[in-house]
């Protein structure tokens, strides 16, 4: 890195901290809480995960190095590929639509199998993952927000994953209703294993199909198939946190800091369209979209529900998104000529209402009779 970028780049965080400090100290004043707690920023290094995502990320530019330079058999990067998609499927449809939001609801085999691709993924058991997740939403950008993006692009990102939690996360975090996740006892059962059965899934079977399959060299496989394949999609993952809550449109709301941002939604398998997510956190479609161009997800969801394996869909109906474009939209939203914008000097952070999904005691009557839910049954 040369010097000046370095500068550019310890400007930019400097900026990003400099900002936080200053909507904290607001945020102190207005709150009367004007010392005593800073020490909540300062970040208390976990150096154990700072050098594990060093190692991951020196063994990410190493997978990429063997790929492009031709060291590595056909099928390897083919087959970790795969192996990402499948983990993926793991986490979207999984762990966020279904756990998170209750946004469908599915039946044992399917929510078994969506139990093993998530810790393919090794992005923490399902129980840990969803309690952040729906503090995230119901905390968005504050400081019980695990990865409040308000602290700039690199916490929110992975800097977050290196650091002691803000006391406020804990504290929020304990009244999130858990109590669906601690009924599903295939839940309870990866929480349980995880320990064990994560890294077998997770590095050893990736590292050992390529080896057994199709004679790919070992020291090959574990950067490729594992090392790289994982670190790629943590990085895709993370993207959601930091860049689709900094850069993008914000068609549903322009009052809350998350973004509809293409470039996330390609590159999380459907999971970019965050301004109509966090307007409308139970829609399993995660996105207004009616096709499945950026959102294998989404399809990946229709075709079980087609066979039975997921029910009870919740999605949102066309009069709730015009009124809520139309009530709190930027403008960018294909609709707005019809519509008129309202509202324009509101500027906080926080939606009016929000909610971390279906069943959220504070979801108002009125937008549950809007919900539109196909594919019902009784359990
Ligand atoms: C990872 C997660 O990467 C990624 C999440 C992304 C979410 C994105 C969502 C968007 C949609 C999905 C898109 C997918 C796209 C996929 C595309 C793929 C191509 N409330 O944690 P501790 C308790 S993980 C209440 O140690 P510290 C906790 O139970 C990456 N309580 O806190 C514990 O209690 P007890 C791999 C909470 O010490 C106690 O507090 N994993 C909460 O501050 C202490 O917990 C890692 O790298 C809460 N929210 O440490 C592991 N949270 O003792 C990283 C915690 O009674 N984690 N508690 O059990 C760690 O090492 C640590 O958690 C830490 C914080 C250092 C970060
Ligand atoms: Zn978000
Ligand atoms: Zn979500």
């Amino acid at each position: 890195m040369t010097t000046g970028t370095s500068l550019a780049l310890a400007g930019s965080l400097f900026a990003a901290k400099n900002k936080y400090v200053e909507d904290e100290n607001m945020n102190a004043i207005r709150t009367g809480r004007i010392s005593g707690k800073r020490r909540d920023y300062e970040w208390q290094i976990v150096w154990r995960n700072v050098m594990a995502f060093v190692y991951l990320h020196v063994g990410l530019i190493y997978g990429f190095y063997l790929i492009l330079t031709g060291n590595v058999k056909l099928w390897t990067p083919i087959f970790a590929v795969l192996f990402t998609l499948l983990s993926a499927i793991g986490v979207t449809v999984g762990a966020h639509r279904l756990w998170a939001h209750r946004a469908y609801k599915a039946r044992w085999p399917m929510r078994l199998l969506l139990a093993l691709l998530q810790t393919m993924a090794f992005q923490n058991h399902i129980y840990e993952w969803v309690r952040d997740h729906r503090v995230h939403h119901k905390y968005t950008e504050t400081d019980a927000d695990p990865h409040n993006a308000r602290r700039g692009f690199f916490f929110s990102h992975i800097g977050w994953l290196m650091v002691r939690k803000h006391k406020e996360v804990f504290e929020k975090g304990a009244q999130i209703d858990m109590s669906d996740l601690e009924k599903d006892p295939i839940v309870m059962f990866q929480k349980k294993t995880y320990l064990v059965v994560m890294p077998i899934l997770c590095f050893l079977l990736p590292s050992w199909v390529p080896v057994y399959c199709w004679g790919e060299d070992p020291w090959t496989s574990w950067y490729v198939a594992s090392i790289w394949r994982y670190t790629l999609s943590l990085n895709f993952t993370w993207l959601v946190n930091s860049a689709a809550h900094i850069w993008g449109n914000k068609p549903f709301d322009k009052n809350i800091g998350a973004t509809d941002n293409v470039t996330v939604a390609i590159c999380a398998v459907g999971e970019g369209w965050h301004n109509y997510h966090h307007v409308f956190p139970w829609d399993y479609k995660a996105a207004e979209l009616g096709n499945y161009r950026t959102n294998i997800s989404t399809a990946v969801i229709d075709l079980a529900a087609k066979y039975g394996w997921a029910y009870d869909l919740k999605t949102v109906s066309v009069q709730m998104i015009k009124n809520r474009v139309a009530r709190t939209g930027d403008g960018s939203h294909p609709s707005v000529q019809e519509t008129k914008q309202v509202d324009d000097d509101h500027d906080h952070a926080h939606p009016e209402n929000p909610v971390w999904g279906w069943d959220d005691k504070d979801m108002p009557e009125e937008d549950r009779l809007l919900v539109e839910i196909s594919h019902q049954k009784s359990e």
